[in-house]
């Protein structure tokens, strides 16, 4: 960890106090790393060769006709992509399904998309994270919590 010294003006820094006690942070620094955090993720979004981890999560009745196998089909036709699913049996009809993606940012979204956009799918949502494909955690230095 870096230690730096900010200035900032009392509007703001009494922001970073309201979020940090409605959310709970032990600490400004830790509030302001995670809205750093925030800056970074947006960041993936720059540009598609972005190294990324990522969640998708989505629902879909796994009786609309084929849906079940295709979506399978999918995630072995891009199995260098698709690190993990868990499968939820929601109630009769409904699967809930969550990814976990590895890849570049352009391949994980077009990936995402292509799941999304199916008929029957439902509650569709991507969360991109920063990582490095094959070293998310390999560097103690990059997580230091
Ligand atoms: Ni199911």
């Amino acid at each position: 960890m870096e230690r730096i010294t900010i200035t900032i003006d009392a509007d703001l820094l009494a922001f970073i106090d309201r979020l940090s006690a409605a959310k709970g942070y032990g600490s400004r620094s830790e509030a302001v790393r995670d809205m750093l955090r925030e800056a970074a993720k947006a960041e993936i979004g720059a540009s598609p060769d972005t190294p990324c981890v990522a969640t998708l999560s989505y629902v879909y009745d796994h009786e609309t006709r084929d849906l079940a196998r295709r979506l399978t089909n999918r995630q072995h036709d891009h199995h260098d992509l698709s690190v993990a699913t868990l499968h939820v049996h929601l109630d009769r009809h409904e699967c809930l399904e969550v990814a976990v993606l590895r890849g570049t940012s352009g391949d994980v979204r077009a990936f995402a998309d292509g799941v999304i956009s199916q008929r029957g799918v439902r509650h569709g949502n991507l969360h991109l994270l920063p990582g490095a494909p094959g070293q998310a955690h390999d560097d103690p230095h990059s997580h230091d919590d």
